[in-house]
């Protein structure tokens, strides 16, 4: 496909267009557009345009929630096709991700949570505002890996320190790698609270999981 789909896909999302998304989207699934670029170079283009506007004050909570909703709808689709897209196999490692207490932003979470399942993981995503003691007894049942932790906002930013903490408490932090991840969590921020590691994206996701397991 041409730069010309990924444009007309990231405008989708600008405009709100859920129905044109979804068609969109299905139209390249059946053209062999792989999923990940349908993510990354067209919707979560648009939907950064969103926020920036958003953030600059000249758009509106109406428009933003009408434009995170067409995301959120072509990205399910999406979703489903990358997990669906890795060979089974053995599991490389088990792990547990979710956005922290405070935060419900859940796109870029569950795009990481495809992508990791896709590669080759066995991944539990236990979804958005999750507390510190979701967190802990999560690692415990699923007798995880590897914990991830997202958010997109400042404020929630302590909870993963305070995860980090009782993690620690627990007699977890051992034998369990930390990777965090979402805009405002740098390399400085992730060292200062005793994390692993830090994603940027998807890919940076399963490349430092992989590093962090002994695997690459
Ligand atoms: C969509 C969106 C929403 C949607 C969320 C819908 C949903 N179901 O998720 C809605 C409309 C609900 C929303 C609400 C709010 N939002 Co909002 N939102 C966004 C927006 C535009 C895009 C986020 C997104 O989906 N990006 C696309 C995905 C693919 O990218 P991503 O999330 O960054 O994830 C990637 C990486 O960060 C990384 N990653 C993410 N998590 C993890 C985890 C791990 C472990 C790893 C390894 C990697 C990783 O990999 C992902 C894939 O590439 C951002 C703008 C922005 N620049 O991010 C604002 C933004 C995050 N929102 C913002 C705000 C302020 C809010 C509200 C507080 C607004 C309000 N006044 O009510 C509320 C939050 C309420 C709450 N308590 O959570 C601000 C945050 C400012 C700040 N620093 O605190 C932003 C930056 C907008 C802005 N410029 O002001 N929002």
């Amino acid at each position: 496909m041409d730069q010309e789909y990924f444009d007309r896909l990231a405008q989708a999302v600008v405009d709100g267009e859920a129905d044109a998304a979804v068609q969109l989207v299905n139209d390249g699934l059946g053209k062999g557009v792989d999923p990940i670029d349908a993510v990354e170079r067209g919707l979560a283009r648009g939907i950064m345009k969103v926020g920036e506007d958003f953030g600059a004050g000249e758009v509106f909570l109406p428009e933003l929630i009408m434009a995170a909703d067409v995301m959120k709808k072509a990205t399910s689709i999406l979703d489903e096709k990358i997990k669906a897209s890795g060979t089974p196999r053995t599991t490389l490692g088990k792990i547990v991700i979710g956005t922290v207490k405070g935060d419900i932003h859940d796109i870029g979470k569950s795009v990481v949570a495809a992508v990791l399942q896709a590669n080759g993981y066995d991944v539990e995503d236990i979804g958005i505002d999750v507390a510190v003691d979701g967190f802990i007894q999560s690692v415990k049942q699923n007798n995880a890996d590897v914990l991830g932790m997202s958010t997109l906002l400042t404020l929630p930013l302590q909870v993963m320190g305070e995860v980090i903490a009782a993690m620690k408490e627990a007699g977890l932090r051992d034998r369990v790698k930390i990777i965090v991840g979402g805009c405002p969590v740098t390399q400085e921020f992730a060292e200062e609270i005793g994390a692993d590691a830090v994603g940027f994206d998807a890919a940076d996701a399963v490349k430092k999981v992989g590093k962090l397991l002994g695997r690459s």
